[in-house]
């Protein structure tokens, strides 16, 4: 807490003081803090980046300036449609004016300003909260929907490409001798969906899908709600955000929002993605990015659902098979069980595949008939 405070100490002026800084929310990659200055009545977020994971963090800036600045614009252009309470996070300087203060260890740190008022959603409660989630989705899809994705800098190269995760995975396992019975039901898991799982890279590939500016981690938790009203206000956690397939997007918002067990379920059996809150999300997301969502957008919807679970998953057993080197743990096990949780979601999906196609088609026709209104 100590490396925290003198940290913090870089991004404050010099009237002001520093009274209380705090661990702050659940992320599971950068180490996050809430600052407090004069006594409370001014916060900011302070965050040690996390390099072994971002290799690059002057990428992750510039990527951050050029769309806080677009944005920015953007809410002005639009200040009484659908982003007019919208809270767009900016990046807080250094006193001499850098975006990082670096450490005698060689860390980076950056400071974000507070998004007021507001609190992570955390947990979904009902069809409210999932909706007010795809709805923050489709605003910020919608803010950068005209933005060069081009513009962009690639924060994590591959980041949602599974092709990458499965060559990795075909590494790793090869090294791992007389699997127990969890990994044996991973390692099948895998394997029975290896062919399919590059769908979304061979659209891309073919030119079929559109390539736009994508959150790259929109989790429950990092959507922010006003904590009287409960309506987003506001995404955060924008170090992924770069060019890729709106499609990650909403399988990974869908993947995190309908799975009321969440990502730490102890009791695999009970892992379930919930129909309802599936809607609830599809219908806000698509009420906000209706402006530039086109038909073959819904194509590879449902491909998207199934793939993003499947793709943290492998993700997560990898780790676990690496020795836990990315994710964040507190037992040895918890990236194999975290992987089960995200294999038993797949498996949800797939048994409800009728119903999910079926949501899907209805938000077609909702948002294509109510284009550019
Ligand atoms: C990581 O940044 P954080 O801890 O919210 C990960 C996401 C995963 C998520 C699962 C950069 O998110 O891809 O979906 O954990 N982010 C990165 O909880 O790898
Ligand atoms: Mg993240």
């Amino acid at each position: 807490m100590n490396r925290a405070l003198q940290a913090a100490e870089n991004f404050r002026s010099r009237d002001e003081s520093i009274t209380g800084v705090e661990k702050y929310g659940h992320g599971i990659i950068h180490d996050t803090y809430l600052v407090r200055l004069n006594r409370g009545a001014k916060k900011i977020i302070l965050q040690r980046l996390n390099s072994e994971v971002f290799k690059d963090p002057e990428a992750v800036m510039y990527n951050l300036h050029h769309i806080c600045e677009h944005i920015q614009e953007q809410m002005k252009i639009n200040s009484t449609g659908v982003a007019a309470d919208w809270q767009m996070l900016q990046n807080i300087a250094t006193r001499d004016g850098r975006d990082f203060f670096i450490d005698a260890a060689g860390d980076f740190w950056r400071a974000l300003s507070f998004i007021r008022g507001a609190v992570p959603l955390e947990h979904i409660t009902g069809p409210d909260d999932a909706g007010e989630a795809g709805r923050a989705l489709g605003i910020f899809h919608w803010l950068l929907s005209d933005l060069s994705p081009e513009l962009l800098l690639e924060t994590l190269p591959g980041f949602h490409n599974v092709e990458g995760y499965l060559k990795h995975y075909d590494e790793v396992v090869a090294k791992r001798n007389g699997p127990g019975a969890a990994e044996k039901y991973c390692q099948q898991f895998i394997e029975d969906r290896r062919s399919w799982a590059p769908v979304l890279e061979n659209g891309r590939r073919e030119k079929i899908i559109t390539v736009r500016i994508i959150h790259g981690d929109p989790k429950v938790n990092n959507i922010m709600a006003d904590r009287v009203t409960g309506r987003a206000v506001s995404i955060i956690d924008l170090d992924t955000v770069m060019p890729g397939l709106v499609q990650y997007d909403i399988g990974d918002c869908l993947r995190s929002c309908c799975s009321t067990m969440g990502e730490e379920a102890a009791d695999l059996s009970a892992v379930r993605f919930d129909l309802d809150l599936c809607e609830a999300v599809l219908s806000g997301y698509t009420g906000a990015a209706r402006k530039f969502l086109s038909n073959t957008d819904f194509d590879f919807l449902f491909d998207a659902v199934r793939l993003l679970p499947f793709e943290l998953g492998l993700r997560f057993y990898t780790d676990f098979l690496e020795g836990n080197v990315y994710f964040r743990v507190n037992h040895l096990d918890q990236n194999l069980d975290r992987a089960q949780v995200q294999f038993k979601l797949v498996e949800s999906i797939e048994q409800q595949e009728d119903m999910i196609r079926a949501i899907i088609e209805k938000c077609r026709v909702v948002c294509l008939a109510n284009t550019h209104q």
